[in-house]
């Protein structure tokens, strides 16, 4: 009996020819898919999809800036940012020789931090990217010197 097995060699056959098929399908989707969306032939090769702003350049909630002046004081006790964006709080220090930071806390106890910025002494500047963060009240202080003059709150709306 050399009856051969003629019909398992087609069989074989079908699987990986499928696979391929299926595969090309899928890469004629992406491309036709990314040709559509982009526009001008801009064609994104292998499919991916661009990820969602990275940290290059100001958050979708913008850039604000507080100023450390002489002496030992923020210029502004109350900031406010929109809920859940992220925020640049550029930590402006003017105070002259003086070391400061800018931190946000969850609490007026200061105990919870959220954020803290480098310490830095002037002239410097320092960003710290606070949030998304949900509506309320936050607190920020400069850590080196946590008093009246360097606390204020941060209203989230
Ligand atoms: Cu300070």
């Amino acid at each position: 009996m050399l009856r051969r097995p003629l019909r398992l060699e087609p069989k074989e056959m079908v699987g990986p020819a499928l696979i391929v098929m299926l595969v090309a399908g899928l890469i004629a989707t992406f491309v036709t898919a990314f040709a559509l969306s982009g526009g001008e032939g801009e064609a994104v090769v292998g499919g991916e999809t661009p990820p969602p702003s990275e940290t290059v350049g100001p958050p979708p909630g913008g850039e604000l800036t507080i100023t450390a002046v002489r002496t030992i004081r923020f210029d502004q006790k109350e900031l406010a940012i929109p809920a859940g964006q992220a925020v640049n709080i550029v930590m402006d220090n003017q105070d002259a020789g003086v070391p400061h930071n800018f931190a946000v806390y969850a609490d007026d106890g200061f105990k919870q931090a959220i954020v803290k910025g480098d310490i830095c002494t002037a002239p410097c500047q320092d960003t710290v990217t606070v949030g998304p963060l949900e509506p309320g009240t936050y607190y920020f202080q400069c850590d080196v010197h946590p008093v009246a003059s360097m606390r204020g709150t941060l209203v989230v709306e």
